[in-house]
């Protein structure tokens, strides 16, 4: 169970209570008593979409927001003329919004609905239901998604792919890049990471705070400037400061490297959180477990979960913010690689090299929680900046693309 967010307010609550009680034999009057709230639940739902035959599995659990899920198997679940080949978010499927069976999904605020993937049984080229981040030519998006601008952003890497494709768009997201400084990254939020609309537009979008994917709700809120980190603060909504979300003391740490004031792995984050988060490797914690801490907006630190492939102590974002922290890691991999300040760690290989486990956990995040608006919006504000962009929030299919393991 979480933390309780009003666990300061205790002593308060005390003394009203008491109070209270000293009304109620003062007055001989016991008023009814208000039943205690019932938490929230969130429900997992799956859809057979389009089964011809078998059942559909269901799941009666009735989720609270930090538990874990374990996406079922499709058990008797068939459609005539096609193969099984996950769950998916969309109705319509594709591959950026599909969960294998048996994936691990934290219920966070919102009910999942999953429908059932299908494609078409080929005898010559059985299922693979991962797919592997090899073969496969990087074209161009000719359908208006993108500006002609961001399509000729990657002119010169149509066609290519494997390792070629790699060190050109390395290539390409490197030059061009003129890196701000550490400081400036303060101003530089106030464009990149601010609400877009709304009551509590202007202010930090803050991905360890915030409760919802459009930025509209979260567990308290930063004003820039006003909250910037001036050196104090105890509690968590009191200060912002500048998370990396590849922690910096794995590639050198020296505050005037190219690296450690890459705009596109740095965002603004409660100071608190990410003093929790310190520089342990994002994961997925345990169910539930009684060791976890938990952040106001459910964020957590804890051990790693038993399946992961890694056994320390992880960081988990929230859900719906999980896709952006792993499409900034791709940046980060594809950007770095090679370069000798990247050292071992507990996600990566020297040169930026993201390690199996890893890989494929944020390619799960990464299809798990497509790119929104936000993303795109502040790779664009990103580019304003410093003159690069995120190719991995343009283009999603290049995660299929690339191998960013070796
Ligand atoms: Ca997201």
């Amino acid at each position: 169970m979480p933390q309780s967010r009003f666990a300061g307010f205790r002593p308060l609550t005390t003394i009203l209570i008491g109070l209270a009680l000293t009304s109620l034999f003062l007055t001989g009057c016991i008023p009814a008593v208000d039943p205690a709230p019932t938490p929230t639940t969130y429900s997992l739902t799956y859809i057979g979409n389009g089964h011809s035959a078998g059942t559909v599995p269901v799941d009666t659990t009735a989720y609270e927001s930090e538990d874990r899920a374990t996406l079922a198997a499709p058990g008797s679940l068939t459609k005539s003329g096609y193969d099984f080949i996950g769950w998916n978010t969309s109705a319509t499927g594709g591959a950026s919004t599909r969960l294998l069976a048996g994936s691990s999904v934290r219920i966070t605020f919102r009910d999942l609905t999953f429908y059932a993937e299908w494609q078409a049984d080929d005898p010559v080229d059985p299922v693979d239901p991962v797919d592997p981040p090899v073969d496969g030519t990087f074209t161009e998006d000719t359908s208006n998604r993108l500006s002609m601008a961001i399509r000729d952003y990657y002119r010169a890497a149509y066609g290519l792919s494997g390792a070629v494709l790699k060190a050109k768009l390395q290539q390409i997201i490197t030059t061009g890049h003129t890196p701000g400084t550490y400081t400036g990254l303060w101003t530089m939020f106030q464009t990149t990471d601010a609400i877009p609309s709304g009551a509590h537009a202007g202010q930090v979008w803050d991905m360890y705070s915030s409760t919802s994917a459009d930025g509209s709700t979260a567990a308290y809120w930063f004003t820039f400037g006003t909250n910037q980190d001036s050196g104090s603060g105890t509690t968590e909504g009191q200060y912002y400061n500048r998370e990396h979300t590849w922690p910096n003391s794995t590639f050198g740490g020296a505050s005037n490297t190219t690296p450690y004031a890459d705009g596109h792995s740095l965002t603004p984050t409660d100071k608190i959180v990410n003093n929790l988060r310190s520089n342990y490797s994002y994961g997925e914690v345990v169910d539930g477990a009684a060791e976890n801490t938990y952040t106001q907006n459910l964020s957590c630190l804890g051990t790693a979960r038993p399946g992961l492939g890694y056994g320390g102590t992880v960081f988990e974002p929230i859900d719906i913010y999980k896709g952006d922290h792993a499409r900034m890691h791709f940046y980060q991999s594809l950007r770095y690689y090679g370069n000798s300040t990247f050292l071992t760690c507990a996600w990566a290989a020297p040169g930026a090299k993201l390690l199996p486990w890893y890989d494929t956990m944020l390619r799960t995040w990464a299809a798990n929680d497509p790119v929104s608006a936000k993303e795109i919006a502040r790779n664009n504000a990103v580019q304003a900046y410093q003159h690069n962009r995120n190719p991995f929030i343009d283009y999603p299919i290049l995660i299929e693309l690339l191998d960013l393991t070796e």
